[in-house]
């Protein structure tokens, strides 16, 4: 049962490996600097490790554009380490979690290039979403579908035929309507699960089955009004149902969380049974405003979402793919908080970082599983000033330069020391790492926070023990309090009471109350500031 596994209240971290640690000097992060660095972790008081992909890869779109789903990029090191890194974090007590990316391969994955091989009506060109063009001489895509990438989501072959491909041109889509691409995810689920991994978190959960035929989006029968073809098909479920069967043939609890971006939460909800995913990501709550009644809203809605599938509820404030929540926090205007920094929007960093550190104490006592994103336990801020002719995300040269990226998000970590590299490389290391690293960054390294009690780093460290010690594992005690307007405060059963100030002044905290722990400093008369949490202990 979902509910009593060890996902039910975990503190999931996760690892972008290019930028975590970097353990040979050649500036991109690796599996040795992940390895050298599972003591951080365990000492951090996570329970798992969400790795994004590790596989082989040219590295068009970060590793997901995997060319070969069973072994490790030689940029990161090899397949024996990768065991070993298993082994060793299982020993610390800490799971795994890889990415898996089933959407769709690299362009370099041998099927796609058999398939530029062997030409139009081939058995090799099946098992991806082949088509020929419209127009004259076929020089149109076959539909108007767009890639998330910006641009239309067909490219054309030499031979004339079209691919379909929902995000770079070199990110072709797999045919899910294909018994080898089922057989296929299959067998790599195994080879992995065989490896002791404990879990896969499923990129772009909701696109792998198609709307037969692919008809143009004006042709579509859309089913409400975010509906399009290549989401979110009935079809899909059954390749989790099979999926699901696979990992609970496995001895101990492995799990699956999807990346699903879908509004419409009933249909949501639906990947969420008991024998397809575990638990999928809420992108409601990390796109949320900074603001109580915005936050109570998505808080109520999950519960109520997630309570009559069994499900377990998830929180997350930033990941690989998103503006990291210092920053977002920190504009004037937070109505769409994930939305890419917009020129004119002025960025508050050191308001941004307080309601940042109240936003890790209003997650972290919430009922459920927690994904944390690396470096948002140190307080990072997106880096908005990387040169132009360093980004290296897909979307900026496919947007027709226009959006940045995600690059801001993925800069390199600062581990110690006073300038760049910040330990993310050994000593002596004479590539630079692959991302600048900011001048300021030398006051937010891992050494620097170390042991200092008004640091971000300590303040998760505190707060992941406390959820350890003071937090029921069942999640049924959760309670809202009356609160005054602007306040969002519950209780974890009777002994254990959260605050959470997002009004405009501060607060008077209620008698006999042991404060645990406070998100930022409480006034001279003992009261808690604006955008600012505690944790208390109640009697
Ligand atoms: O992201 C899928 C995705 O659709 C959103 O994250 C978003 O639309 C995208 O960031 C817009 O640029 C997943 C991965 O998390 C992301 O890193 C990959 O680039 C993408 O899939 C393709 O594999
Ligand atoms: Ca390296």
């Amino acid at each position: 049962d979902s509910r009593t596994g060890w996902l039910q209240n975990a503190a999931v971290y996760q690892i972008y490996p290019r930028s975590f640690a970097d353990g040979n000097g050649d500036g991109i992060g690796d599996l040795a600097g992940v390895r050298s660095r599972l003591p951080y972790l365990a000492d951090l008081g996570i329970d798992a490790v969400w790795f994004s992909p590790w596989y082989t890869s040219p590295m068009a779109d970060g590793g997901y554009d995997v060319a070969d789903y069973r072994d490790i990029d030689p940029v990161f090191g090899t397949l024996a380490e990768a065991e070993k890194l298993i082994e060793e974090a299982h020993a610390l007590g800490l799971r795994i979690i890889i990415d898996l990316v089933p959407n769709h391969c690299s362009s370099r994955h041998p099927w796609f290039a058999q398939a530029l091989a062997a030409g139009p009506g081939s058995p090799e060109r099946a098992r991806f979403h082949f088509r020929r063009g419209r127009g004259r001489r076929g020089e149109l895509p076959p539909t108007d579908w767009p890639s998330h990438f910006g641009g239309p989501a067909w490219s054309r072959v030499a031979d004339g035929e079209w691919y379909l491909h929902l995000f770079a041109p070199e990110q072709p889509d797999f045919n899910w309507d294909h018994p080898e691409v089922r057989a296929e995810f299959e067998d790599v689920l195994r080879f992995w699960l065989d490896r002791g991994i404990d879990g896969f978190r499923i990129d772009v959960a909701d696109h792998l089955a198609k709307y037969p035929g692919l008809p143009e989006v004006s042709h579509y029968p859309a089913r409400n009004g975010d509906d399009v073809p290549w989401a979110d098909q009935d079809g899909v479920h059954d390749i989790y149902r099979a999926w699901r069967g696979i990992a609970d043939s496995y001895e101990g609890e492995r799990v699956f969380v999807g990346e699903i971006w879908l509004g419409d939460t009933e249909r949501f909800c639906a990947y969420l049974r008991p024998d397809e995913l575990h638990t999928a990501f809420n992108f409601p709550f990390l796109g949320a405003a900074w603001d109580a009644d915005a936050l109570r809203t998505v808080i109520d809605r999950t519960f109520a979402d997630h309570a009559p599938v069994g499900a377990i509820p998830t929180w997350v404030l930033s990941n690989h793919d998103v503006i990291r929540h210092v920053t977002r926090y920190g504009r004037a205007d937070t109505r769409h908080s994930w939305a890419p920094v917009t020129e004119g929007v002025p960025v508050d960093l050191a308001l941004g970082t307080r309601r940042a550190r109240a936003a890790a104490l209003l997650t972290l006592a919430l009922p459920g599983c927690t994904y944390l994103y690396q470096g948002e336990e140190l307080g990072l801020a997106e880096v908005e000033d990387i040169p132009a002719d360093l980004l290296q995300d897909p979307r900026w040269p496919r947007s027709g330069f226009t959006d940045r990226g995600r690059d801001g998000c993925r800069v390199p970590l600062p581990w110690a020391g006073e300038r760049a590299p910040f330990g993310f490389s050994p000593v002596g290391a004479t590539v630079p790492p692959w991302l600048p690293q900011p001048v300021a960054w030398a006051g937010f390294t891992a050494q620097a926070q170390q042991g200092d009690p008004g640091s971000v780093l300590e303040l998760y460290r505190a707060a992941l023990a406390l959820r350890r010690s003071e937090l029921s594992p069942s999640g049924d005690e959760f309670c809202w309090l009356s609160a005054p307007v602007g306040m969002l405060a519950f209780t974890r059963g009777p002994g254990f009471t959260c605050l959470v100030n997002l009004g405009a002044g501060p607060v008077a905290l209620p008698d006999h109350a042991e404060v645990l722990l406070v998100s930022g400093a409480l006034t001279d008369t003992g009261r808690l500031p604006a955008d600012t949490a505690a944790w208390l202990r109640t009697t």
